[in-house]
């Protein structure tokens, strides 16, 4: 078991905005920066909590982002929000959209908001639960990088490409996954890698083609979809959905023109919002009760609903005010700050 620091949720939400700022950020997207990663401290979602500083970082020194970017937002008479992060981090762009998302998805039953030119980090099941907040179903992708073969194939042409979607619920917290289409996440190899651990099967190749449990090895060869040519098709989908559909890049494009290696992908974004209500005919009262049947069906036989990890996280966290992470992650950080 790896040592491990304290840190208060004021110290988490400080030490990423304080190594953001150091890096060149401005404040409005350190910010934004600094509470995705501070969500998802606080839900104990290493992968992409305070281990992403040294993603955002790299992502400045390499000088292509713009730090201070201010998004736009088009003028849009359709379902569609098109947003333009115009170079900078994704999260003010979306930050900018969701009010009209959300606007437009009650008065059309179902919009779209799309983000365009955006380096991306981060995970996505903060956004897709605000839109449950707002009692709307969310469902969101982003390509990444081409790290990913395609099943039967043997080089990356596919991202990670996460898909997330949440689910209101009256009363409770929603039901929310999210998720990369690769067996793993890049950042969770990368912390078996800082760990020294091995990976399980199944999760990537080697240079050569050949299975290997070894975190570099797979970092230099290709990473390998979940469930097989299911996976892979899902990855396609998001490729797709959040790449050509809405006139942005796809994975293997992003690499081209993104940054060194360690940089946040450069890409698009796709963010789905349907109001329950407008759906089902005024009857989302009556189709609520069905859903909860169903949630009630699964865990009754003792399986646990996709983030149930997450919220106990959280409730612990909030109760003891702070949260964990690895001594040796929190050492390197302050490598951040030089
Ligand atoms: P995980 O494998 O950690 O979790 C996937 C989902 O499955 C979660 O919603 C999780 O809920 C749920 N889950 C896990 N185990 C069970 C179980 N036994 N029963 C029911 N549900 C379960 O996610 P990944 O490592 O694939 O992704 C981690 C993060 O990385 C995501 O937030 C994703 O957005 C982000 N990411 C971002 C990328 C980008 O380009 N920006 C690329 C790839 C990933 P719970 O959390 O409660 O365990
Ligand atoms: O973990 O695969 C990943 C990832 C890519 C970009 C951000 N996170």
């Amino acid at each position: 078991m790896e040592p491990k620091t304290k840190l208060t949720l004021d110290q988490v939400r400080g030490l990423a905005t304080d190594v953001l700022t150091h890096s060149g950020y401005d404040a409005a997207h350190a910010g934004a920066i600094a509470g995705m990663l501070h969500r998802c401290q606080l839900d104990d979602c290493q992968s992409h909590g305070l281990f992403r500083l040294f993603m955002c970082a790299a992502t400045m020194r390499d000088g292509k982002i713009d730090g201070a970017a201010a998004p736009r937002i088009a003028p849009s008479d359709t379902a569609i929000v098109r947003a333009d992060a115009r170079g900078g981090m994704s999260l003010l762009a979306v930050q900018a959209g969701m009010p009209l998302l959300i606007e437009k998805a009650r008065v059309h039953g179902m919009a779209a908001l799309t983000v365009n030119n955006c380096f991306h980090f981060s995970a996505l099941w903060p956004e897709v639960e605000d839109l449950a907040g707002a009692g709307l179903a969310g469902l969101s992708m982003v390509p990444s990088h081409a790290w990913v073969a395609p099943a039967g194939g043997r080089r990356g042409t596919l991202g990670t490409n996460p898909l997330a979607f949440s689910w209101p619920r009256q009363g409770k917290t929603p039901f929310t996954f999210d998720f990369a289409t690769s067996g793993f996440a890049r950042g969770e190899i990368e912390l078996y890698k800082r760990a020294g651990k091995q990976l399980p099967e199944g999760v990537a190749i080697d240079r050569d083609g050949n299975p290997t449990r070894d975190p570099q090895a797979a970092l230099d060869g290709a990473m390998l979809t979940f469930g097989g040519h299911k996976g892979s098709a899902l990855s396609i989908m998001i490729e797709l959905m959040a790449g050509p559909l809405i006139d942005d890049l796809t994975s293997k494009e992003s690499q081209a023109a993104a940054g060194a290696d360690g940089t946040a992908p450069y890409h698009g974004q796709i963010i789905l919002a349907f109001d329950p209500d407008q759906f089902s005919g005024g009857k989302a009262d009556a189709n609520d009760a069905r859903a909860e049947r169903l949630f009630a069906d699964i865990v009754d036989q003792g399986a646990r609903l996709p983030s149930q990890r997450r919220y106990a996280a959280r409730a612990r966290n909030l109760a003891r005010g702070y949260v964990e992470i690895s001594e040796g992650l929190h050492r390197d950080l302050q490598t951040l700050l030089e």
